[in-house]
């Protein structure tokens, strides 16, 4: 493990390559024996020896052209081979334990099921190779194991050829025709209930589509299994691309890392991401279930047959295939729900990160641990820079730069720059300066300023963009970002600027000043900028009370109403915790009523419409935050707004109704509606009833899920109750439990971190299993605002005193969850320095992992960056 920073200026071509792999696997759990048979061919002069990676696995044995090769040495993790030919046959024995590998990182074994996870840079914990990207090879695998236990084994590819041996092991042989680095490469063994299907591409080939789950599970993958058909047929649709081999595996794991992983032919996934149906998933499970099978298919073009040359470009697959996927989840569902979905990530996640230690431009200059750069930014913010190059070329000038970019590159290892000159064969714009995106970090700040002069009836308006230094990089330039703009007056009217800049709707701000006139007005007009959230920025646009709500009457975008009224509830909050609730009048509270009444049948504009915005999005538009004022001012608008508009409220509950389960989308606005006006209800002390009727009635787990939201919010001893009822009914099921382990994490109460002490000792709670870990304790140090926060520093270090153990077992979760700590600078002096503190108490850990060592010490070094 190095704690060395890579750059992505140093990148060298590799040295040497290989072209073939065979690999033939004895699955042991402490003593899987792996034997791999490479073609290696030397590519450039310098350097004599080869230097494969490897980690965690013992070496039995080198042979070179059938020649036992002793010229070798182990050097920092890696294997240095001596005196090679230009071109050999390297064959490699080693023993690896996957049975004791609790990091989730290679091959392991959880749960009796074998699996592997290799990308980042995995397959060094399977055996030595050149463990990056840009080396292609075909694979051939070879399993073996117990016939009883692993009746299934599973590797890349295509099966052709399989048998019994004489010891109770049976095997199978697969192949993968297509070359690929070891990232993609993955292999299973288990006993599962199995789904099968076929799906026919556009061209006529048939498609044998396998489904791999737990035992017993098989009724909870139909959802999975229909939505990866649908996303075949929309990559037909929409780019023209079709599945490539004749088989498309996909397998269930309870124990893994992250939500899926795109192995060739055989992609492996949390079974979260897997297992729905309307008893046990909600409507955002299925929703994500969707969306994730399709982001793992859509990887088969975008980041299999096109790979990232080294992984600073990992967004060259990640925010491409994020943006494909969203287009997907759009077509198949709405697309305002999805679009407000993406805004609020970047908002509460994505711009936290831009204003942290960790802060890195899409495609990251300077990396310790890999790992640690799957983020929002690489991933989201890459997916909103796809975007703006899909509104700048439209649909049919994109799709023309996706075909070029498959004609140039389809089977090779390329980088971000790359992708951008695929795209500029496409278009008449010159993109070069819209190529910042990728190496700029920071999110822009768009401030809207307008001048109106009564006498001679103009209005100008000036758009300035600003972007502040980041913890990664002090210079900034003005970015090129399309902007969509909309100007209206009070009576709904909307204007063109006089010198036709906003053409179809959206200017071009490249400058760091944009000026637009509005001739022959009579009032001042009120600027909307930023629809569908045309760019990934923040606006200053400093509208008052009256003005909001009139965008949201009178706006063209869905998106930008929406907004309009997440700015007002942030304006209110903001006079809450000045002490001025009364600013918040009775023309405010008319005008939110007439949002209720007005919108009553709209339930997916008023179901995200009625969501008061998080702390944590409130946080990204103030500095050195109070926690506890901002906290009991948010409480106490939501309290106001229950209070003031009952009534509406109730109204709307009752108009929808609740008939039998259906997950289709205007049953599913329809709930998330109804449930969000649950919440605001369950403030009122005449609501115990409602909530204890829709727990008891409910047909399907959003419902079920809606009602204890609610008691969270506003009814705490109803929600005891029924958090009792529903552990006993979910018992013997983690992942529906992992639901409730997560409401009782995120509750706020006095007594939370004994609360979160008996949640670890519960008989299905276990540090092994990640998404155990991120219901408890992710999901405090995430969410649970007051306990976490909590001015005694006890929340600090409880999660602290966490990840010291989880680093031992699980350093890449370790390092996800230690996020909130080295959001420090977000808060005030007195929690900045009891964060720091425990920060500082996980830097003295000996043996830290790289993951948390990076991430820790950024935030620390950030410390005396700030105070300089
Ligand atoms: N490519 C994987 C993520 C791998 C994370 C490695 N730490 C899943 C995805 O983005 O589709
Ligand atoms: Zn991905």
């Amino acid at each position: 493990m190095s704690m060395q920073a890579k750059k992505r200026a140093d990148y060298q071509p590799p040295v040497f390559t290989i072209t073939d792999v065979k690999m033939d696997v004895r699955l042991h759990p402490t003593t899987t024996r792996v034997e791999t048979t490479s073609q290696v061919k030397r590519l450039a002069s310098e350097g004599n020896a080869l230097a494969l990676d490897g980690d965690k696995i013992q070496l039995d044995s080198v042979v070179i052209n059938d020649q036992p090769h002793s010229d070798y040495q182990v050097v920092d993790g890696q294997l240095l081979i001596s005196n090679v030919p230009e071109q050999f046959t390297l064959t490699i024995v080693n023993t690896i334990d996957p049975q004791n590998n609790r990091a989730l990182e290679g091959l392991y074994l959880s749960a009796g099921t074998y699996c592997t996870q290799c990308e980042a840079e995995g397959f060094r914990r399977i055996t030595y190779y050149l463990d990056r990207p840009d080396v292609l090879a075909t694979f051939e695998v070879t399993l073996h194991g117990d016939k009883q236990q692993y009746p299934t084994l599973l590797a890349n590819g295509n099966p052709i050829a399989r048998g019994d041996n004489d010891d109770g092991t049976h095997w199978v042989t697969w192949q993968d025709p297509h070359p690929k680095p070891s990232y993609l490469f993955a292999m299973v063994a288990g006993d599962f209930d199995l789904l099968e299907d076929t799906y026919t591409t556009s061209s006529g080939k048939p498609v044998k589509l396998e489904l791999y789950v737990d035992k017993g599970k098989r009724e909870r993958g139909h959802f999975a299994l229909a939505s990866l058909k649908r996303a075949m047929k929309w990559d037909e649709d929409t780019f023209g691309l079709e599945y490539d081999l004749d088989i498309y595996m996909i397998v269930a794991v309870d124990f893994f890392n992250m939500g899926a992983m795109e192995n060739k032919g055989l992609n492996v996934f949390n079974s979260k991401f897997v297992l729905a149906d309307q008893d046990s998933a909600t409507d955002e499970d299925f929703f994500n279930v969707e969306s994730v099978i399709a982001h793992e298919y859509f990887h088969n073009w975008t980041g299999n047959r096109v790979t990232c040359r080294d992984w600073f470009q990992l967004s060259l697959k990640e925010g491409l295939t994020v943006f494909r996927d969203q287009q997907f989840s759009a077509d198949m569902t709405s697309p305002l729900s999805n679009r407000i979905k993406h805004v609020r990530v970047m908002r509460e996640h994505q711009f936290a990160e831009d204003a942290s230690a960790m802060s890195h431009p899409i495609r990251p200059e300077e990396v310790i641990e890999m790992n640690n750069f799957y983020t929002v930014t690489v991933y989201d913010k890459g997916a909103e820079v796809i975007r703006m190059f899909h509104t700048l070329l439209g649909p049919q000038g994109f799709r023309k730069g996706m075909d070029e970019y498959f004609r140039r590159h389809d089977g090779q290892a390329v980088t971000c720059d790359d992708f951008v000159a695929a795209m500029q064969t496409a278009t008449d714009l010159d993109l070069s300066h819209f190529a910042l995106w990728y190496s700029q970090s920071g999110t822009p700040v768009i401030t809207v300023s307008s001048v109106f002069d009564d006498s001679t009836g103009k209005m100008t308006v000036t758009l300035s963009q600003r972007t502040a230094p980041t913890a990664d990089q002090r210079t900034k330039a003005a970015l090129f970002m399309p902007v969509t703009f909309d100007c209206i007056d009070s009576q709904g009217n909307h204007y063109s600027d006089d010198d036709g800049l906003v053409k179809d709707g959206m200017v071009i701000l490249d400058k760091s000043e944009l000026t637009l006139t509005f001739s022959d007005v009579e009032e001042p007009l009120i600027p909307v900028i930023l629809g569908n959230f045309s760019a990934p920025a923040k606006v200053h646009n400093d509208l008052n009370a009256a003005q909001l709500l009139n965008v949201f009457q009178y706006a063209h975008d869905s998106f930008n109403r929406w907004d309009a009224l997440q700015s007002l509830y942030s304006w209110c909050i903001n006079c809450y915790e000045q002490g001025t609730p009364e600013a918040v009048d009775d023309t405010i509270w008319q005008g939110l009523e007439a949002v209720l009444t007005g919108e009553a049948d709209n339930h997916e504009l008023l179901g995200e419409c009625l969501v008061i915005p998080s702390f944590e999005t409130l946080c990204q538009t103030r500095s050195q935050v109070d926690v506890a004022a901002l906290n009991s001012a948010r409480d106490a608008f939501c309290q106001a707004f229950s209070v003031r508009l009952a009534e509406p409220l109730k109204a709307i509950f009752n108009s929808i109704s609740t008939s039998a389960y259906t997950y289709s989308q205007q049953a599913v606005n329809a709930r998330r509606c109804r449930n969000q006006v649950l919440v605001h209800l369950a403030r009122l002390d005449d609501q115990q009833g409602a909530i204890k009727t829709q727990f008891a009635q409910a047909d399907n787990m959003t419902d079920t899920l809606g009602a204890l939201k609610a008691a969270q919010a506003g009814q705490r001893q109803v929600f005891e109750t029924l958090m009792e009822e529903f552990e006993q009914r979910w018992n013997q099921d983690p992942l529906v439990l992992d639901k409730w382990f997560g409401l009782h994490a995120t509750t706020e109460r006095d007594d939370i971190l004994s609360q979160l002490t008996l949640l670890q000792q519960h008989p299905q709670f276990t540090i092994g299993n990640p998404n155990r870990v991120r219901a408890v304790v992710g999901s405090f140090a995430f969410f649970n605002t007051a306990g976490f926060h909590n001015l005694d520093g006890s929340g600090y270090k409880f999660v602290t005193d966490y990840l010291m153990e989880l680093d031992k077992v699980n350093p890449q979760v370790a390092a996800r969850i230690v996020t909130p700590l080295t959001q420090w600078h977000n808060f005030s002096p007195a929690h900045q320095q009891l964060m720091k503190t425990q920060l500082n108490r996980l830097l003295g850990v000996k043996e830290l992992s790289s993951d948390l060592f990076e991430k820790v010490s950024k935030s620390l070094a950030y410390q005396s960056n700030s105070e300089q």
